[in-house]
Formats: structure tokens, sequence, C-alpha cells
């Protein structure tokens, strides 16, 4: 008898000695008691395990078999029957050779079987547990059968152990990295105004000996909030000698495309010959590249001379100008995407550096940075400071005459100095900072980054003086980048939101 090209399990057959398919299809539910199939003591005592038992099949019936452990019973299923065969034993190790007890019970069948609700063997029905049942021939059995797959078991939980330990130790580092707990305490300024027409980030400000000061605006970061997402990026302009200092967009040359321009850190250098070069990282089109412009003072513009991309310049962050063409620059990441910097980010890896670039040579100068952001070079043009942005700290290197750096000193910081500045008369450096990097990225309105700015004088003496100059919640000024001094004025730079004008 066959249906669907399988043969019928011979318990069915007996019940059903007619073969009818609907008939068969009406049992719900049955139970056998008794069966003596003289199943091998290997391959009974390996079906306990619910897993295997459900890849048997019942003889050449295209049923799935497991362990039933709360009836201690194989249960053997199928589509065609709603609901389970229970058997005392697997029948599937006996290919179909059993025997048919008393108390069948059985629901929708003729032959005098009383209709009942499905459900496991009557308990003083049960046959003993087949450990039980051949103590000896059962655990060494067991014991031949299991070992592999509890070996497999200990192994997947120790791998998913041991991945959700990384995971959490990830996840707390990178919550260290970000400062993720920490709450800013005010420090307040009394002369300061917001800037008129910054309302897009202010990420890096330079400032001529003269009192120009260039603003790099509209930064498009991934990951980081923009105010004004669709609108290209500027430099401004603010002439810090006048009484009160107003900004204006820099005009650009043509032959520039200003339609993707998304400048991020800057830094001047002048010429012997006194002109002025202005070096502006831009990520157009998720790119880094270092833009190199002229600026003519004369009229208030840029012209742009050289577009700079280079392989070892894959995420520029900053800028600092060593020549009229050649620079230092920190990547802030090895990454430039959104999901893989966060990943670079959350595994901690060290993959930042810095890179000296020059038309003739361009080489890696420093290595091993969570992030390398703001860099800056002292007065005296012996030293370069980098800011690694992750590890809460500044280092000092000292610049050789081939240009390459070594490392200095370390100064720690309870904060993420973002740039850079250096006042050119006493040598202090000032940053801004985010107090707490989590907020930066997460930009909840409720709860927005703070601002923080710090001044650090004589960084070389073994206690360098670190006085925090202004800080605040974020109600006024969100996620500091920059703070720059001219002649007792003080300019304070965000990634992508306002910026300040404080007389000190
Ligand atoms: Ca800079
Ligand atoms: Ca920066």
């Amino acid at each position: 008898m066959t249906q669907h090209g399988h043969t019928w399990p011979a318990a069915l057959r007996e019940l059903h000695p007619s073969g009818d398919k609907n008939e068969m299809q009406n049992t719900s539910s049955a139970c056998f008691f008794k069966c003596n199939c003289g199943v091998t003591r290997e391959r009974k005592t390996a079906l306990p395990a619910k897993r295997r038992c459900r890849r048997l099949r019942y003889g050449n019936f295209p049923a799935r078999a497991f362990f039933h452990l709360e009836s201690n019973a194989f249960n053997i299923r199928h589509n065609t029957f709603r609901d389970f065969v229970c058997l005392k034993t697997c029948p599937s190790v006996c290919g179909g050779n059993f025997e048919l007890g008393a108390g069948v019970r059985a629901r929708g069948l003729d032959g005098g079987l009383t209709p009942q609700r499905a459900g496991p063997c009557p308990r003083e029905l049960r046959p003993p547990r087949p450990r039980a049942a051949r103590p000896g021939a059962g655990r060494e059995a067991v014991g031949s059968a299991e070992p592999g797959a509890a070996m497999g078991k200990v192994l997947a939980v120790a791998l998913v152990g041991i991945a959700a330990a990384l995971a959490a130790e990830r996840l707390l580092a990178f919550r260290n990295r970000l400062n993720a707990t920490r709450e800013v305490d005010p420090v307040a300024l009394p002369n300061c105004r917001l800037i008129k027409g910054i309302e897009a980030g202010s990420e890096d400000i330079d400032i001529l000996p003269n009192g120009l000061a260039f603003i790099s605006s509209g930064l498009k970061y991934p990951g980081v909030k923009s105010f004004a997402p669709d609108k290209p990026g500027e430099i401004f302009l603010m002439d810090l000698n006048e009484k009160k200092p107003k900004a204006s967009a820099l005009r650009i040359s043509r032959g520039f495309d200003l339609g993707s321009f998304n400048p991020h850190g800057i830094s001047i250098y002048i010429d012997k010959d006194d002109t002025v070069y202005l070096f502006v990282v831009n990520h157009p089109h998720q790119k880094s590249t270092v833009e190199l412009f002229k600026f003519m003072e004369d009229d208030n513009s840029l012209v742009h001379l050289n577009t700079i991309r280079h392989d070892l310049l894959p995420s520029v962050n900053d800028v600092v100008a060593v020549g009229p063409d050649s620079f230092y620059a920190t990547n802030d990441h090895y990454f430039f995407d959104f999901i893989l910097i966060f990943l670079e980010m959350y595994l901690g890896l060290t993959w930042s550096n810095v890179v000296y670039y020059s038309p003739k040579e361009v080489k890696e100068v420093a290595a091993g940075f969570y992030s390398a952001n703001g860099i800056n070079i002292s007065p005296d043009k012996k030293y370069i400071y980098i800011a690694d942005i992750f590890d809460h700290n500044i280092h000092v290197m000292e610049r050789h005459a081939d240009w390459n750096l070594t490392h200095v000193k370390t100064l720690q910081l309870d904060t993420l100095a973002d740039n850079l500045s250096v006042d050119p008369d006493t040598g202090d450096i000032w940053t801004g900072c985010h107090p707490n990097g989590m907020k930066l990225i997460y930009d909840d309105p409720d709860n927005p980054p703070a601002s923080e700015v710090l001044r650090i004088q004589n960084i070389l003496a073994e206690q360098p003086m670190v006085t925090r100059v202004y800080a605040e919640n974020g109600s006024v000024l969100q996620g500091t980048s920059v703070a720059t001094v001219y002649n007792g004025k003080l300019l304070i730079g965000t990634v992508f939101h306002r910026a300040l004008y404080c007389e000190l």
C-alpha cells in the first residue's frame, strides 16, 4: 500500500486494513503502548536525542520522529495527520516491525475504538527510560553517541559566550572612548556673542597675524548632523580688528567645483613673498582632498590653485601647512564610509595616522592613533601637536629635517580634543573639545552635545597648565571643534552648529 510513493506504516495498516486514505487521515492521535521491535542496543540508545530523532523516518513512511521527553515516548508526526502518533519506542529503527498492544487511543477510527484527546501515554504504561532499561548498555552506548554532540554544544556555547563577552568589552571600551557618561560643569565667559551668518558649522578656524580669521563652514561628515545638508560649504572671513567684527563668505574663483565643496580642517601658510595660501581639507562626494587656495585680500576672494589627492590621504581631518605646497595631515580613520568608520571605532582599531605631503614625497610619519584629529605646529616649528580625539590626549612630536616625527610626550585629558590652535605669541595651545562624544553622534535635541574650550600652557613642561576657559551644556553652542585667539579675542567654532566671538 503506498501513498505518495511511500509505504504506509504497518501500525496504521493494522488500524486501517482498508488502507482508505481519508480514514487514515482522520487519525489525529493514537498511542501505541506495546511494541517489541527488537531494537538493537546501539540504535536504540542513539535515539534519545530529540534532534537526532527528528531526522529519522518511520520506515518508509514520510514522517518525522522525535523523542517526547514528557511522555518518554517517540512521537511521529506527519503533515497528513495533524497530530501525533505516539510510540514507546521509536519505530523508525524497527522498520515497521513492531506489535500493537492494547490500549490504543485514537480518534475517528472505526473498529470500536473510543475517540479521545491527544495526549501523552498513560503513566502506568510508560516504558522505562532507555538508560534505566539497559543501564550498562545504555550508558556505554550513550557515552559513545553523546560526547560529540555534547562537545559541539559546549563549543557553541563557549563561542557564543566569547563573542558576547568580546562585544560587551568592545562596547564598554567604545563608550569610554566617547566619554559617554561625562556631563560638563559649566564655565562661563562674560563677553561672548554668536557670530551672525554662521549657522551650519565652523569646524576649523585659522587667523592671520593681521587679525583676519578664516572659518570653514558647512561640513557634512559621515554620522554627524548637518543643519544645511543640501548647501555647499563655505569659507568665511572675519576681521578681528573691527569693533564689531562680522563674518562674510569668501568668493571662490571659477573653475573650482563649489557645488561639492565640503570644507573641514584648514591651515594658513604665509610665503616669503607674503603670499597667503589657504589649505582646506575637502570631502567632495565622500572623498578626501586637500584644496590649495591663494587668498586675494584686495577683493576678499580665494583663487583655487590645486586639488591634492593621494592614496595616503584617505580620510583627512586637518592639515598644518609647512610650505607653500606641503603639509602634515591627519587621517582620522582608515576608512571613510560611515559603517566602516563605526566598525573601526567600535572595535577600537588604531589605524589612524599622520602623513607628510609634498609634491616630491608623501609618507606616513606617525601611526597608531585611535583617531588623529587636530594638528598644529609650535611657533618655533620644532614640534608638531596631534590630538587623538578618542584617546583623549594630545601628542607632542619632534619634527626632523627629513620631516619625520618622533614622539616626545603625551598630555592626557578628560575630554575629546578636536582641532588645535597655537597662540603665536605665547605658544599656548587652544583646543575646542567634545566633553561627551556620544552626544555628538546620537544628536538628541533634548540632550545636545556640549562645548568645552581648553588652554594648555607650557605643554613641554613636566606639569603643563590646563585651564578650562569655557564650558557649556550645548544650549548655546553644540559640539565645539576649535578655539583660537587673537589679541584678546577668542573665536570658538563647532562641527555643525554656530560660532562664538568672545572678548577675553
Ligand atoms: Ca587646522
Ligand atoms: Ca577636526
